[in-house]
């Protein structure tokens, strides 16, 4: 067994970001093709300006089985037709591979969606640690029209990504803004 040298991560609680890191990936509104329930107002947006919604900083580790990776997930504020500014999501090319995130700042949502349509979600506001089991696709949104809403997650370095399942069937609850009032309410999805 090559041992790998112990290492750590510092992470600024302020700014939702951390050092060092290996790789940083930034997601504007035209990476998110498909995902909005809202298309049409997604392309009104995108020929007003191609915002940024969200970045990811993360570690670099080998991908197998017994690492473990992880990053801190910036959502801007911002919403495309009343629907939060929110990550893809995905289920796990390795399904049964479950995941932990940890919010350190802002107000969001973390939707979940079970492989046979099941629909979960957890309000997530600093320090609550939620458990995305086997099996559930998740998606992460920012409800606050401010503050860039933050998150630590930690996963199997072997689990890889499933955009395409999302993509095709969507998730069936979307969160979408109160007209003119703070918060959030759901509609039916696909
Ligand atoms: C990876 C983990 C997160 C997300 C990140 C961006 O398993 O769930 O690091 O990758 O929050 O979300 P997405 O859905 O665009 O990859
Ligand atoms: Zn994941």
């Amino acid at each position: 067994m090559n041992l790998l040298n112990p290492f750590y991560t510092q992470v600024d609680f302020k700014n939702g970001t951390f050092e060092p890191y290996e790789k940083k990936s930034k997601h504007y509104l035209s990476d998110l093709q498909g995902f909005f329930y809202f298309n049409d107002s997604l392309q009104e947006e995108l020929k007003k300006e191609d915002r940024l919604v969200y970045e990811v900083y993360a570690r670099e580790v080998p991908l197998e089985e017994g690492h473990l990776l992880h990053c801190i997930t910036k959502i801007y504020p911002g919403d495309v037709g009343g629907e939060f500014f929110m990550t893809k999501g995905h289920f796990h090319q390795k399904i049964e591979n479950a995941e932990l995130y940890l919010c350190t700042s802002g107000k969001g949502l973390l939707n979940m969606q079970g492989v046979n349509g099941e629909s979960s979600y957890i309000e997530m506001t600093r320090g609550v640690w939620s458990y995305i089991p086997p099996g559930w696709a998740h998606r992460t949104i920012n409800i606050d029209d401010n503050t860039p809403f933050v998150f630590i997650s930690v996963w199997p370095a072997d689990s890889g990504y499933n955009y395409d399942k999302v993509l095709e069937e969507g998730f069936n609850k979307i969160f979408v803004k109160k007209a003119n009032k703070e918060g959030y309410r759901i509609i039916v999805g696909k």
